[in-house]
């Protein structure tokens, strides 16, 4: 096999497709650190990382990857992989320190640099506007409860567009918002740490008419943006097969799969939260939200399960069964689901695909010789990359792929125990590592380069 050293995995070989993208994925809050620099003004998640038992350890973001100071680096590691995208989110409060108003000249000087040295690296952009690092400015006015936001979060898109539209084509509005909203305001896991059925049907309602506004407000600026959003859609199974579980992993699935892409792309809600949802559509809110968009991002990690239990949504959180295969933190290894996901997204949607994240998290260390062997991921990502290409033989239209994560970084309320990068960063030292994942992705990325004929055409 081509490429191929004796004891790693067969690297899968897509179907041919002439432009299709490899990049990697990371997000502000995760990695840029900074957090107090050059006027960005605070978060929610950083108001939060300071409530004791929130993050594990009592971890915080203040300075993560250090990505501010150290992006001429980081942007050094994605050229050496041979990525042609990286998909990035921009800080609202680093642009808006106040959620709006005052846009500082600094936070914006700083996107500024990093997408100079990506086009000097011949690395497309692909920024996303929201990335769950909401203004504690805004959350103090209500943040996504209130319904102004819609139009706050729409007056941030227009800047954006405007400021690097010159250099970016492919923005995207909302990072999972299915996770920002469900954990931050039904189960009470993030920011804003709300659990509470109301609030969490207000804030995913005012998250979609967000996305519509912002949409049409990168069109009017840039009207040849490609415009997309990123869902994270995933199978919900019942723990049993009990019908109150059965009935739990049907609500999961509508709160976590159907509730943002249903109304963003078919103008509909899952009719199981319509008599939830229905105080706070306004007339025209269904229109002003199903806005014509560019491509689908698709995050799939593993199957999810569901059991009944009297929570503000019916549903909790279930353990995969003990049989299933796992990542190292214990996320089941199911790589035909991620097919299937594939597909079923490719039926509904009939939009192209981008996956826009797809990794493994594990508790990497270096080894006595200091490298980090990392088989398990690669073992991971050799099987999902094989299930997108078998997607994409059965008619998925997928474009691009995109790995979770560049760099170990801040996982969210498991701090920085949970690595997901494909580079180790010593974080007492900020030293980067690219583990064994990463030399093996390279190869993988080179193996599946189209080939140049002779006459130089591929
Ligand atoms: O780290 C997160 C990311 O922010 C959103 N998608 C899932 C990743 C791994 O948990």
């Amino acid at each position: 096999m081509d490429h191929t050293a004796p004891t790693e995995p067969a690297f899968p070989h897509l179907p041919s497709r002439p432009g299709f993208i490899w990049g990697v994925s990371t997000s502000a809050y995760q990695i840029e650190g900074a957090a107090s620099e050059d006027g960005r003004g605070p978060s929610v998640w950083d108001l939060f990382c300071r409530q004791k038992g929130r993050v594990r350890n009592g971890d915080t973001a203040d300075i993560a990857c250090d990505h501010y100071h150290r992006y001429p680096e980081d942007v050094g590691l994605m050229r050496r992989l041979g990525i042609g995208a990286y998909r990035f989110s921009v800080s609202w409060p680093r642009i808006f320190p106040q959620g709006r108003g005052h846009a500082n000249a600094k936070g914006l000087a700083f996107y500024d640099r990093l997408l100079d040295a990506l086009a000097e690296a011949g690395i497309e952009p692909w920024l996303c506007l929201y990335h769950w690092d909401l203004p504690q400015a805004l959350d103090d006015r209500g943040g996504w409860l209130s319904r102004d936001i819609a139009g706050w979060f729409a007056d941030y898109a227009t800047l954006i567009a405007h400021r690097f539209g010159d250099r970016v084509t492919r923005f995207a509005t909302f990072n999972e918002p299915n996770v920002c909203t469900l954990f931050g305001y039904a189960l009470g896991w993030n920011a804003p740490g709300i659990a509470d059925a109301e609030c969490f049907a207000r804030a995913a309602h005012h998250v979609n008419l967000a996305h519509g506004m912002a949409t049409d407000a990168i069109r009017a600026a840039r009207p040849h943006a490609a415009i997309g959003a990123i869902h994270n859609r995933q199978p919900c199974h019942p723990a049993t097969a009990s019908p109150a579980d059965t009935l739990a992993a049907r609500r999961l699935d509508a709160c976590w799969n159907r509730l943002y892409a249903d109304p963003t792309i078919r103008a509909e809600y899952p009719p199981e939260l319509e008599a939830q949802l229905s105080p706070w559509i306004a007339p025209g809110d269904m229109a002003a939200i199903a806005r014509p968009l560019d491509w689908f991002g698709l995050n799939h990690y593993s199957p999810i399960y569901a059991r009944a239990a009297e929570t503000p949504l019916g549903f909790a959180w279930a353990d995969a069964p003990r049989e299933a295969p796992q990542t190292g933190v214990g996320w089941p290894i199911h790589p035909e689901a991620f097919r299937d996901t594939l597909l079923e997204t490719h039926r509904r949607y009939r939009l192209p695909i981008f996956v826009t994240e797809n990794g493994s998290g594990g508790h990497d260390t270096p080894d006595e010789t200091g490298a980090v062997p990392d088989e398990g991921r690669i073992a991971y990502l050799a099987a999902y990359i094989g299930a997108m290409a078998d997607a994409m033989r059965a008619g998925a239209d997928i474009r691009g792929y995109f790995v979770w994560s560049l760099l170990d970084n801040f996982e969210w309320g498991s701090g920085y125990d949970n690595r997901f990068g494909i580079v180790y960063v010593d974080f007492p030292t900020q030293r980067r590592i690219p583990k064994a994942s990463f030399g093996w992705y390279a190869r993988c990325i080179a193996a599946n380069r189209p080939k140049l004929s002779r006459a130089g055409v591929a």
